[in-house]
C-alpha cells in the first residue's frame, strides 16, 4: 500500500501538556510517526511526501477566521511577550453558555478560547506548517485514490478528528479525515463513508458533516458518559436535517473486550454497506490497544490484523488516516498489521 508521510510532522513537537494540573511531557510525540514509517519501511512499503496544496479543500471543512488564527497564532503569540518563544500558549478561558463567541477578540488569549474546545492542543511554531502537511497528505491520498489506487494510508501527526469546523482540540488542529472526505467529494465520489475506530469520539468530524447526507460518519468509541470528549458521542447524535439518518455513533463502556468491539465494527460496517459509498475514509485511532496510556479498551496487535481485512472486505477504494494511538513503540506493529492485513487480504 501506498504510504504519505512528510517529514515535516517533526515541527510539532510540544514539550508538555497538562494532567491532573501537573505539566506532563505530550503524550501525542514525533516519535509515534517515526515508529509508524519505520515499520513500514520495514515491510517494504513505500513511503511519499505529499505533494498536494490542501488550501482549497481546507477552506471547505474548516472557516476561514479559524484557519487565519491557527496559521498566524505563533506569530501573535510571540507579540503578546517576545519572552513567550521557550512556552507553549493555552488557553485558559472559554464561550460558554451565555458568553458570545461571534465577536472576534483582539486579545490571543481570548481568541486562543474561542477556537479550542480544550487546554489539550498544545502549539509550537511549527504547528501549523506541521497540520498543514497532514492536509495536504489527506488531499495527496484522495487524488492517488482517484487515480486507482485501492488504498493508501496517510502515517499523519498531529491527529484530526477532534478539530471541527473552527475548532482546535484534544491534540488535533486541522481534520485530516474530514478533509480527505470532502477532497474524494471535490474529485466526483458522490457519497463517502468515515468509519472512526479511534477510542476517543470523533467529534470535530461527526459535527463537520453532521447536517450532510453527502458523508456518512460512523463512530465506535468510549462511551462519552466516562470518556473524553465527554460533551458528544451518544447513541442518540443521528443527524440533522439533510444529514438526519447519516451519523452512527456506537458507543462501548470503558473495559470493552475486544470479543464486542468486533461486535460493534459488524454494526458499523453493515450500516457503510447499507449506505453504498464510492469510497471509504477511516479515522484509525489506534488507542483501542490494550496497552494504551490513556484508554480503556483491550484489542491486542493481532486485533488489528483482523480489523484490516474486515475492512477490505468492505470493498472499497479506502484512505487509512492516522489518529490517536499513544502506546508509541508498539505503534508501528499494529498500524502495518491492519495495512497489511488489508493488502494481503
Ligand atoms: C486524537 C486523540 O486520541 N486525542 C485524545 C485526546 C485525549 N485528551 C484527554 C485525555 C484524558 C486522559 N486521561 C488520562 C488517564 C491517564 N491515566
Ligand atoms: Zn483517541
Amino acid at each position: 500500500m501506498i504510504v504519505i508521510f512528510s517529514s515535516q510532522h517533526e515541527q510539532h513537537a510540544p514539550e508538555y501538556e497538562f494532567f491532573r494540573g501537573e505539566r506532563v511531557p505530550c503524550f501525542e510525540s514525533p516519535s509515534r510517526a517515526v515508529f509508524v514509517a519505520k515499520e513500514l519501511t520495514a515491510r517494504g512499503h513505500s513511503i511519499h511526501a505529499p505533494v498536494a496544496d490542501s488550501r482549497t479543500i481546507l477552506s471547505q471543512v474548516h472557516t476561514q477566521r479559524y484557519l487565519d488564527f491557527l496559521e498566524s497564532s505563533w506569530s501573535r503569540w510571540l507579540a503578546v511577550d517576545p519572552a513567550n518563544a521557550s512556552t507553549q500558549p493555552f488557553p485558559s478561558v472559554w464561550p460558554v453558555r451565555s458568553l458570545r463567541s461571534d465577536i472576534e477578540p483582539d486579545n490571543f488569549i481570548a481568541q486562543l478560547g474561542l477556537y479550542s474546545m480544550d487546554n489539550g492542543s498544545p502549539m509550537v511554531a511549527g504547528t501549523w506548517v506541521a497540520a498543514k502537511a497532514g492536509a495536504d497528505a489527506a488531499v495527496s491520498a484522495a487524488e492517488l485514490l482517484g487515480g486507482g489506487e485501492q488504498a493508501v494510508f496517510c502515517a499523519t501527526r498531529p491527529p484530526g478528528h477532534h478539530a471541527g469546523a473552527d475548532f482546535m482540540g484534544g491534540y488535533c488542529f486541522l481534520n485530516n479525515a474530514a478533509v480527505a472526505a470532502q477532497a474524494l467529494r471535490h474529485n466526483g465520489c458522490d457519497r463517502v463513508a468515515i468509519l472512526d475506530v479511534d477510542y476517543h469520539h470523533g467529534n470535530g468530524t461527526q459535527s463537520i458533516f453532521y447536517d450532510r447526507s453527502d458523508v456518512l460518519f460512523v463512530s465506535i468509541h468510549g462511551d462519552p458518559r466516562t470518556e473524553y470528549p465527554f460533551y458528544l458521542g451518544y447513541a442518540d447524535e443521528q443527524g440533522e436535517a439533510e444529514g438526519e439518518g447519516f451519523n452512527l455513533n456506537i458507543p462501548m463502556h470503558a473495559g470493552t473486550s475486544s470479543e464486542r468491539w468486533f461486535d460493534a465494527l459488524e454494526m458499523a460496517c453493515s450500516r457503510i454497506s447499507q449506505y453504498r459509498a464510492d469510497a471509504l475514509v477511516v479515522s484509525l485511532g489506534l488507542d483501542t490497544f490494550e496497552g494504551d496510556p490513556i484508554s480503556k479498551f483491550a484489542l491486542r496487535s493481532d486485533d488489528f490484523i483482523k480489523l484490516g481485512a474486515r475492512l477490505k472486505r468492505l470493498g472499497l477504494p479506502t484512505l487509512l488516516i492516522l489518529e490517536g494511538g499513544y502506546a508509541t513503540a508498539t505503534l508501528g506493529v499494529n498500524a502495518a498489521n491492519v495495512v497489511d492485513a488489508f493488502d494481503q487480504t
